[in-house]
C-alpha cells in the first residue's frame, strides 16, 4: 500500500517546551523499546535479549514452522519478493535463501536517535540516553547475490526495502520502508546482508524474524526488519522514513541531509556499583580498570581518551584493533585511581578518518547522530575501612 495521509490521526513532529518533562507517551515508547544495560558492554557479542530494540509500530507475528511440531522451512507463508527494475522478478522463501552461500558478520548497530533524551530542547520521540546499541553475529546472504540473481536493469538507481510492519507516523499511514542507493546495496565495503540468523539462531521476533537487512556501519533505521519486499526503482525513493524522518535538520522547513553512517562513540562500563534510583556509581578507593567499547561507521577507532575530571585532562586508553573488514565495536581499557570524593568520568573516541566526539551538545530537530561524550558521575567512598 502506498503512503497516505490518515484523516483524524495527526501528530506533527515537535520539540518539548523548555522544562517539559518526559511524557507518558515517551515513557510508553521507552517501555516497549529498550537499550543495552551498560554493564553488558563487557560482552563482545551482546547476549540474546540484551541487544537494544527499536520498533516503530507493532512486532508482526510471522509464524515459525520450525519452532512448532513437524518439519517445515520456517516462516510458513512468508516470502521475499524482488521486483521493479529487474530482468527476473523473484519470490523466495527461507529455504531458497538458506540454499545460497551464507556469510556471517559481526556488526555493531546503533539507533540514530541515541542520545536524544538529553537534548535541550528535546525532540519528542523515543527518549534514549546513550544505550541504544548492541553487537551481533548476523548470518545470511549478501544482498548483491540475490540482486545478481534477479538481474538489476541499467535504469535502476535505488533498492527500496519494505517491512511487514504497518502503522501511522505524523499522520501518514505506511509500511516501514527505506531505500539504499544501488552502489551501497551492491557494494562490498560494507557488504549489505539479508540476515536470517542472529548469534547462530533464527532471528527473534523483535529483531526481524524471518529476515532483515543489515547495513554494516549505518545507523539502525537502514537495517529494515521483517523484510518482505525489495523493489528496484529508477528514481530516488521519497517515502516518509527517507524524506521526512531521518534527516539532519535545524528547522521544520529545512530539507536537511540524510542520516546514514554511525558517528564515532565510546561507552564505558560504569565502574563500581549503582544506587538503585539515581544510578550514581559508588566506587571504593584505589586502582580501578575502566573499560568499554568504541565504534564508528566511518572506519576503525584509532584513539580512545579517558578523563577523570570532567574533561579537563585526558589520558589515552588501550584500544583493541578492529577486525580487518569488520564492523564491530572495539574493546578499550584504561587505569584510573579512585580518590575519595565526587568525580565525573568522561570517554571520547576518535576514528581513522579523524572524526571525534563533541564535548558540547550538538543539536538537530530529530535528535539524530548525537555522539556527545558520555559522562559518568561517580562517588568514591572515603578510606578503605573495609580492608
Ligand atoms: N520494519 C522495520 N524495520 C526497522 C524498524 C522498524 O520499526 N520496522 N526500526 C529501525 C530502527 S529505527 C532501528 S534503530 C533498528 C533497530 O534494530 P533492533 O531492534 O534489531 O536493534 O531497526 C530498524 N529497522
Ligand atoms: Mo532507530
Amino acid at each position: 500500500m502506498d503512503e497516505a495521509p490518515l484523516n483524524g490521526v495527526s501528530a506533527p513532529g515537535r520539540v518539548a517546551a523548555e522544562g517539559e518533562g518526559i511524557s507518558i507517551e515517551e515513557l510508553a515508547l521507552a517501555a516497549r523499546n529498550h537499550g543495552l544495560p551498560l554493564e553488558a558492554l563487557r560482552y563482545e557479542v551482546t547476549p540474546p535479549g540484551l541487544h537494544y530494540v527499536l520498533v516503530h509500530y507493532d512486532i508482526p507475528c510471522i509464524p515459525d514452522a520450525d519452532a512448532g511440531p513437524g518439519p517445515g522451512p520456517g516462516a510458513d507463508g512468508w516470502r521475499l519478493g524482488v521486483g521493479g527494475r529487474v530482468r527476473t522478478p523473484l519470490s523466495l522463501d527461507l529455504a531458497d535463501l538458506r540454499a545460497l552461500p551464507a556469510v556471517t558478520r559481526r556488526v555493531t548497530m546503533e539507533c540514530a536517535g541515541n542520545g536524544r533524551a538529553r537534548l535541550a530542547p528535546r525532540p519528542v520521540s523515543q527518549p534514549w540516553l546513550v544505550e541504544a546499541v548492541g553487537t551481533a553475529d548476523w548470518t545470511g546472504v549478501p544482498l548483491r547475490t540475490v540482486l545478481a540473481e534477479a538481474g538489476v536493469l541499467p535504469e535502476a538507481v535505488e533498492a527500496v526495502f519494505t517491512g511487514a510492519d504497518h502503522g501511522v507516523e505524523r499522520g501518514v499511514e505506511q509500511d516501514y520502508r527505506r531505500s539504499l542507493p544501488l552502489p551501497v546495496a551492491t557494494g562490498t565495503d560494507p557488504e549489505v546482508l539479508l540476515a536470517y540468523a542472529m548469534n547462530g539462531a533464527p532471528l527473534p521476533p523483535q529483531h526481524g524474524f524471518p529476515l532483515r537487512l543489515v547495513v554494516p556501519g549505518w545507523y539502525g533505521m537502514a537495517h529494515v526488519k521483517w523484510l518482505r519486499d525489495i523493489t528496484l526503482a529508477d528514481g530516488p525513493f521519497t517515502g516518509f522514513q527517507q524524506a521526512v524522518a531521518y534527516r539532519y535538520r535545524r528547522t521544520a522547513e529545512d530539507p536537511g541531509e540524510p542520516v546514514t553512517r554511525i558517528a564515532p562513540r565510546a561507552l564505558m562500563v560504569p565502574p563500581g556499583f549503582p544506587d538503585f534510583m539515581s544510578r550514581v556509581r559508588v566506587v571504593r578507593p584505589g586502582p580501578v580498570r575502566l573499560e568499554g567499547r568504541a565504534w564508528s561507521g566511518y572506519g576503525p577507532v584509532t584513539r580512545v581518551e579517558v578523563s577523570g575530571d570532567g574533561g579537563r585532562t585526558w589520558a589515552d586508553a588501550e584500544v583493541a584493533a578492529r577486525e580487518p573488514g569488520g564492523w564491530a565495536w572495539q574493546a578499550w581499557s584504561a587505569p584510573w585511581t579512585a580518590v575519595p570524593g565526587s568525580h565525573t568520568l568522561v570517554v571520547r573516541a576518535t576514528d581513522a578518518a579523524g572524526r571525534s566526539q563533541p564535548l558540547e551538545q550538538p543539536w538537530n530537530r530529530g535528535g539524530f547522530g548525537n555522539n556527545l561524550v558520555q559522562r559518568v558521575p561517580v562517588v568514591v567512598l572515603p578510606g578503605d575501612d573495609r580492608a
